[in-house]
């Protein structure tokens, strides 16, 4: 329902020069700009709004540079807060901290622009908002009408109506709806998903849309019951979406590890048979799929169900690309992925 026909084109027009060609976007997730606000113990507002460069940055350029030049990488995944960008004190809306949005938007230009490649959109907040503090679990539920304190659903459409405007003229631009919704109504995050749709397209832009299903956008549970009261499974709903422009495709994650978390250093998690069922789900529904975070500790177990992983994106059509997590300025010597020892993507 949802094929792209603009993504139809350049598959058919790389389909001419370049045989098998079907990943169109190959990238990695740049970790940092939500970083700076898991406190200790819940407490509303710690770390906000942070300091550039010290509590969070978007990208290394240089790394950037690296990834762009040396390994052909085509693809980043750019986080951000909403709630740096929607300052409590405006609340979720098309008012932004525009300080904060300039540094994004360096970020994003910096990929698009001067290098050329595409950047994924993120707003990294679970479908929440409010309070990060502790997050995927903490800050209210967006459209939750039992909240008082919950943002709604019309708050969400004008936020992202106000930063598709703001990157209308960019066509290397691809808009993320939200990372990785858990722990609520399915059909909530429908139509917090039609309300962004709708947003994006009323400010004029064309662009690629990536909407997240529930279960923490699981590949792997996308046809099943998730969270703790058992929502109903994403397949049940995310066929139901509308974009005028037919150019929305799912965002999947899939970690390859014992619980799909991506914290664990060994692979015992076949991604190809894992999102089999996503696989016939897309293929019914004509409906194409990013998968915008996985990964793998550093050891041959692991390299090998990446390698698995990849070959399996690589020859089943309904995917279009795929973002590993994770790079990124402030990562150090931790490790994003998966274990302890694995350390971070970034060059070195
Ligand atoms: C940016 O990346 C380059 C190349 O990997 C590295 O030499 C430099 O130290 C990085 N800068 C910061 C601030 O992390
Ligand atoms: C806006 O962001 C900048 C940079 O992080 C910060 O210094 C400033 O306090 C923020 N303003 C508000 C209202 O949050
Ligand atoms: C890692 O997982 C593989 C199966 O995926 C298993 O054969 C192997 O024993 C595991 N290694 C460790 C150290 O747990
Ligand atoms: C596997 C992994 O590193 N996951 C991380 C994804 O990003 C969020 C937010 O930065 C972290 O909380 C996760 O640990």
């Amino acid at each position: 329902m949802l094929i792209s026909a603009f993504l139809k084109l350049v598959a058919f027009s790389l389909s001419a020069s370049v045989a098998h060609a079907k990943i169109l976007y190959a990238g990695i997730n740049e970790s940092g700009g939500e970083f700076g606000v898991f406190a200790p113990v819940d407490m509303p507002g710690f770390g906000l709004p942070g300091r550039f460069g010290v509590d969070y940055a978007f990208i290394n350029k240089t790394t950037v540079d690296i990834f762009v030049d040396r390994e052909n990488i085509n693809f980043f995944r750019v986080t951000f807060l909403m709630e740096r960008m929607c300052p409590l004190s405006l609340g979720l809306g098309s008012r932004f901290n525009e300080t904060y949005f300039s540094e994004y938007a360096d970020a994003i230009n910096h990929i698009t622009i001067a290098k050329g490649v595409y950047a994924l959109i993120d707003p990294h907040n679970y479908m929440r908002y409010n309070d990060p503090s502790m997050q995927p679990f903490t800050g209210s539920v967006i459209g939750d009408t039992s909240d008082p304190t919950a943002a709604t659903t019309q708050q969400f459409r004008e936020f992202w109506k106000e930063i598709a405007r703001r990157f209308v003229h960019n066509p290397k631009v691809i808009f993320g709806i939200n990372n990785e919704p858990h722990d609520m109504p399915t059909q909530l995050v429908l139509e917090n998903n039609q309300a962004a749709i709708d947003g994006i397209r009323a400010a004029g832009a064309r662009q690629l849309i990536l909407a997240p299903g529930n279960g923490f956008t699981g590949g792997h549970s996308w046809t099943q019951l998730t969270g703790a009261a058992g929502d109903l499974p994403s397949s049940n709903f995310m066929n139901k979406l509308k974009d005028p422009l037919r150019n929305t495709a799912i965002d999947v994650h899939e970690y390859l590890d014992v619980d799909f978390c991506g914290s664990h250093d060994n692979c015992t998690q076949p991604g190809p048979s894992n999102v089999a069922a996503l696989t016939t789900w897309l293929q019914d529904n004509h409906l194409k799929a990013i998968v915008s975070e996985f990964g793998g500790g550093k050891n041959q177990v692991c390299f090998q169900f990446i390698d698995d992983m990849l070959k399996y994106l690589a020859t089943n059509d309904v995917y279009i690309g795929w973002s590993i997590w994770a790079a990124g300025p402030l990562w150090g010597t931790n490790s994003p992925c998966c274990g302890p020892t694995t350390g971070s993507l970034e060059p070195g």
